[in-house]
């Protein structure tokens, strides 16, 4: 049997920081993992080098799932995004370990493929609606079939998901948190003509999505949804904060536009409620901040049942190693949606050199063995760990908004 030798956590910053997980075993073979938590990186590294690698040396590598178990129930202290991130970047590596020595790419471990490749959406973005539309019809002719739409709203200093940098948006931006100004009646008045524009410029053929970052009560996402229906949206994410799950039957209430949530859940009980009662159509939790492979499966699974189709997050802030392995599990499972793709620097992929790739709108995971992508620690060793936060959100009277 492989057996866990070492086990090592390497933070590195080629623009933003990443931290990663390797595993390595008596055979000779080794796994890698990503645990990056955007704004929170240092207490994953800690919980792994500090709690979790102690437990891990002398295992075996092939029992991936009584490893997630023994890490899950054996805490006692379960869920949250540091835990789940510390046991997905487990998860990851033994995934990637166990492939290897198969000799085989982790998606036919996983089933093998359901699909010729996997369909992404990328971030169009600006201050102005026709500068998004700008860059919107630079990504339909990449090839993209899918792009979300997000645009400075009339009023308001800068928007989530409106970047300084139009291809690399970046959102942990500074070493203290910085301020955005909010105002809902604002955002409400400007976003409808975002897409009525953009089916205007851009026809109908294709996918357009919209990323509301948790900044509505349910009655206002109700009242977007319903705005946005005579354009057709993929969907609207994110519509309200996500921890009242029965919320969410207001807005269905409301709207037929489709609804996609979950980026920073951790656990199926985070989304229990919202599949089982059909809430919502699209579940967007991910590889590194949902439990792992083992754990994202069997939210998928459950999805299934309810019709309720995948989505995962995808922001740059997942590292090289995540995105293989959602490329992976994507391709493998019967209730595939989309995948959120946002490219990374020169610098990170050189950090993370990888067999995925992207060609017409669709990335595949490539067929190296394993994960197929890998750290290359000289190149880590060279952008040390650098303090970022998420920017925060205040309304017009200085209170706090979600964000
Ligand atoms: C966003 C993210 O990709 C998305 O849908 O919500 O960009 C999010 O702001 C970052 O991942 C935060 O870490
Ligand atoms: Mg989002």
């Amino acid at each position: 049997m492989p057996k866990i030798t070492a086990a090592r956590v390497i933070v590195t910053s080629p623009g933003r920081n990443f931290v990663t997980l390797k595993i390595e075993t008596s055979d000779g073979v080794h796994g890698v993992g990503d645990a990056t938590l955007n704004g929170r990186e240092l207490a994953v590294a800690s919980y792994l080098t500090d709690h979790v690698i102690p437990c891990l040396i002398g295992r075996d590598a092939h029992q991936i799932e009584d490893i997630w178990q023994y890490l899950y129930k054996g805490a006692y202290w379960r869920r949250g995004p540091v835990t789940m991130a510390a046991i997905a970047a487990v998860d990851m590596a033994l995934w990637d370990i166990k492939a290897k020595i198969a000799g085989l790419p982790l998606y036919q471990l996983l089933g093998g493929a359901c699909r010729t490749g996997v369909m992404v959406y990328g971030h169009a973005n600006g201050a102005t609606i026709e500068e998004t539309l700008e860059n919107a019809a630079v990504y339909a002719s990449q090839g993209y079939k899918a792009i979300r739409l997000q645009s400075g709203v009339p009023g308001l200093n800068g928007v989530y998901g409106v970047s300084k940098d139009k291809f690399f948006y970046e959102p942990a931006d500074s070493h203290l948190p910085t301020e955005s100004l909010w105002s809902t009646e604002k955002y409400l008045r400007s976003a409808p003509g975002l897409f009525e524009a953009a089916r205007d410029k851009l026809g109908w053929d294709l996918h357009l999505l919209h990323d509301v970052h948790h900044r509505l009560t349910p009655i206002e996402a109700g009242r977007l949804g319903k705005d946005l229906e005579p354009y057709r949206p993929f969907w609207m994410e994110d519509a309200v904060p996500a921890e009242n799950q029965a919320s969410f039957r207001i807005i269905r209430q409301h709207t037929t536009t489709p609804l996609a949530v979950g980026e920073i859940f951790n656990s199926i009980w985070d989304c229990k409620q919202l599949i089982e009662e059909q809430l919502i159509d699209y579940i967007r939790a991910t590889v590194v901040h949902a439990g792992g492979i083992t754990h994202l499966r069997k939210i998928a699974s459950f999805a299934d049942l309810h019709h309720v189709r995948t989505g995962c997050h995808g922001a740059t802030d997942l590292s090289p190693i995540c995105m293989a392995a959602a490329l992976h599990f994507d391709l493998s499972i019967p209730n595939f949606g989309v995948q959120e793709y946002m490219r990374h620097t020169e610098a990170t992929d050189a950090v993370f050199p990888h067999a995925y790739s992207f060609a017409d709108g669709m990335l595949h995971p490539g067929e190296a063995i394993g994960l197929g992508v890998d750290i290359d620690e000289a190149q880590a060793a060279k952008h040390p760990y650098k303090r970022a936060y998420l920017p925060i959100a205040r309304r017009e009277d200085g209170s706090m908004h979600d964000w």
